[in-house]
């Protein structure tokens, strides 16, 4: 039987035309497409079926469903009752117990190759997570056997995360050691940012194939850029202001928290553009430095708050110390280095991510 389209879908949800391409021209912000190509959006739900998704949930916080259901544009709702039909989830299914799993095994058997796995968790060694009497790896590689796609959704997931901070009792590992053999879209951070996670949806929707990915399996739109190239503070570090301390002037000025740990500069993350709470603010904005935690490790990678030796991976030849307390002429020469050192940087990047 031919399924209903997502247009045909809204429009039985009471959606009226006009809203159905207001939802088609957020969904295509939601991609970082320009206007000019909200017609493909429109044209894609025209045809498409709603993508079935299977989300589960193992070694996590449920920080990331949590995330999820916050993102504003497009709205959760939209997402969940006009783009995609959520199938099985934990925490969204009305249903539970057997209900729940035989509407998993449905899709498993009737979707074959069409549905869309996400998952939020690492896996650990057997024995640890059981899901409804199964062990979290066998559920893992049966749903993910006849996946079009999987989402790795949140740092653990993707990295391992918190439940494989040291010594990782449990012995948690990223989703991509057990899947090889079909595309895991990997969407760091702990947890990513709402819109982020619909906007990897949305592409699927769209496109039916999956966004375009780094050399470690980000979607280049949302991770192409480090925090600190696009902070709202950076100003203030090419200018050599820094807050010393969480109570002092430069705190209360906004400065640059690069000497309070901030690690922007070696963190890839969309929070600076897009930001979280439908835009309203993300952490470097509300005076907390980032603590990186999209990057690979970053649980480990402490002590947070406490200012990092030197800059890694931006090259710069500025002495922190220094800039703003010279003169003007040194101090240019110092921005200017660090200019090029992340003019380098990028370009190195964008060459890994070519390959
Ligand atoms: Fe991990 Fe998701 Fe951190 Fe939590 O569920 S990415 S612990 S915020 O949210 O998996
Ligand atoms: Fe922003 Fe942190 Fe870079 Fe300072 S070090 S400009 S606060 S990202
Ligand atoms: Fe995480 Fe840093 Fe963004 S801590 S939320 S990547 S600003």
């Amino acid at each position: 039987m031919k399924r209903p389209t997502v247009y045909e879908t809204a429009l039985s949800h009471g959606v009226t035309r006009r809203d159905f391409l207001k939802m088609c021209s957020m969904l295509a912000a939601s991609m970082s497409l320009d206007y000019t190509q909200s017609n493909k959006v429109v044209k894609a739900l025209e045809t498409n079926a709603r993508v079935p998704v299977v989300w589960l949930q193992f070694q996590d916080c449920t920080g990331c469903s949590e995330s999820f259901i916050r993102s504003t544009h497009p709205k959760t709702e939209s997402v969940l009752f006009d783009f995609i039909s959520l199938e099985y989830s934990e925490v969204l299914s009305a249903a539970s117990g057997y209900q729940v799993e035989s509407a998993l095994k449905n899709v498993i058997e009737n979707y074959k190759g069409e549905y869309v796995l996400a998952i939020e968790g690492s896996i650990p060694d057997s024995g640890y997570a059981m899901i409804g009497g199964v062990d979290a790896k066998e559920s893992l590689l049966e749903v993910a056997a006849d996946a079009k796609a999987i989402i790795s959704y949140g740092s653990c997931a993707s990295w391992g995360g918190i439940p494989a901070a040291k010594p990782n009792p449990t012995g948690a590992k990223p989703i991509k050691s057990f899947v090889n053999n079909k595309p895991v879209i990997i969407v760091p951070g702990c947890p990513p940012i709402a819109e982020v996670m619909t906007g990897v949806i949305a592409h699927i929707i769209t496109f039916g194939e999956i966004p375009e990915l780094d050399s470690v399996g980000r979607p280049k739109a949302f991770y192409r850029h480090r925090i600190h190239d696009k902070c709202n503070r950076r100003a203030y570090f090419d200018a050599g202001l820094f807050v010393e301390s969480f109570d002092d002037e430069g705190a209360k000025q906004g400065y640059c928290l690069y000497k309070m740990g901030c690690k922007g500069p070696t963190t890839y993350n969309a929070c600076a553009e897009m930001r979280w709470n439908g835009g309203v603010s993300y952490p470097i904005q509300s005076g907390n430095p980032c603590i990186g935690c999209s990057e690979k490790g970053f649980w480990d990678n402490g002590p947070f708050f406490v200012r990092r030796a030197k800059i890694p991976g931006s090259q710069t030849t500025a002495d922190i110390d220094k800039i703003g307390l010279t003169a003007l002429g040194v101090t240019a020469a110092g921005i200017a280095a660090h200019a090029t050192g992340t003019a380098i940087k990028k370009k190195s990047d964008d060459r890994r991510g070519e390959e």
